[in-house]
């Protein structure tokens, strides 16, 4: 979704790129004067509009954080500082069009002159204030490159009928992402193993309809309140709200996960809470180890008994 957004350079490698692409100009003219002038202002002309449009393609093709989808608003929160990136847009803004005016303003001069020492002065001159420029802009070049990272780590969100996967660590919410899906997040005996969101999918057929459901394997979580929770937390929690249609909650009763099932409970009733309007399935997994007696639906990972219970019920609420 964000991968088209251009790779960003830091202010030294950027400047050495304007400087490499001056190599490549070359005029052809019989007239040595001419040729010597024509030169310098190709050269000169090559460095600025190198740093100008690469600047602006900066700024223009950086998503506008007020337009996204407010899961993303929220992600880039959890994950960036949201006020540096937009002043570091701002100030890179700032040097594209600083850079612009040195260019128009001084190339005239250069046009002008007939006389080749002052123009070899002119062109050392600009591109002296135009390598400054990009260099004050130094820090926030490295701040664009940095959100950049953030941003194309994002998962691939669609904006189709959606089941996200909650429930305490080491539950089996990667399991059961695997089971419902193809999606092939890690799965391990400790808890906390899943640090981002994970994007699986599976179809509804109606005689002639496929529908594309988006299950999404979320981090644990604990039974803490909202301000207490780390960053890896705030991304399930972020999803669950802008996200769900429908928010499968994984309980394990057996504890073996490494928490007490009151616990578990107590987390679910605070989710409920939170999310009044969400539609909730309960399941109970690790059912291959140990059932309560419960009208929660109970699956195993391990064995895949009740998988397609649980497969019915989403495909009926969607
Ligand atoms: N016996 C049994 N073990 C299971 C079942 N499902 C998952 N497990 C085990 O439980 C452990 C945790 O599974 P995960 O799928 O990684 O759990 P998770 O909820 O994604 O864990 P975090 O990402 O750490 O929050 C692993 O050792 C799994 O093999 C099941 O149905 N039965
Ligand atoms: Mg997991």
């Amino acid at each position: 979704m964000f991968r088209e957004l251009p790779e960003i350079l830091e202010s030294q490698e950027l400047i050495d790129r304007a400087f490499k692409k001056t190599d490549k100009v070359n005029i052809v003219d019989r007239d040595a004067f001419y040729r010597k002038k024509k030169t310098i202002i190709a050269k000169t002309d090559s460095f600025c509009t190198t740093i100008i449009t690469t600047l602006e393609s900066y700024v223009k093709k950086f998503p506008s954080i007020n337009n996204m989808h407010p899961f993303f608003q929220e992600l880039l929160a959890i994950k960036f500082d949201v006020d540096e990136l937009k002043k570091s847009l701002g100030g890179v803004d700032w040097a594209r069009k600083t850079s612009y005016m040195v260019f128009t303003t001084q190339i005239t001069q250069l046009k002008r002159s007939q006389n080749i020492e002052f123009l070899k002065q002119k062109q050392k001159e600009i591109y002296g204030r135009v390598t400054s420029i990009v260099k004050q802009v130094k820090k926030e070049l490295k701040t664009l490159k940095d959100a950049r990272d953030v941003f194309i780590s994002f998962p691939d969100i669609e904006d189709i009928p959606t089941v996200v996967i909650a429930g305490f660590p080491n539950v089996g919410k990667s399991s059961l992402l695997r089971c419902l899906s193809s999606a092939k997040p890690e799965i391990a005996q400790y808890p906390f193993t899943t640090k981002e969101l994970v994007i699986g999918h599976m179809f509804k057929q109606e005689k002639y309809d496929k529908t594309k459901i988006q299950i999404i394997d979320t981090p644990g979580l604990l039974d803490r309140p909202l301000s207490e929770r780390n960053k890896i937390e705030r991304q399930a929690i972020s999803a669950v709200k802008n996200l769900a249609d429908i928010v499968v909650f994984i309980f394990d009763p057996t504890e073996t996960c490494g928490y007490r099932f009151d616990d578990q409970k107590h987390l679910f009733s605070q989710m409920q809470e939170m999310f009044k309007d969400s539609e909730f399935i309960i399941v109970e997994n690790k059912a291959d180890f140990k059932k309560t007696s419960s009208k929660n639906i109970k699956v195993s990972c391990e064995s895949k008994e009740g998988i397609d219970v649980l497969i019915n019920e989403i495909i009926s609420k969607i």
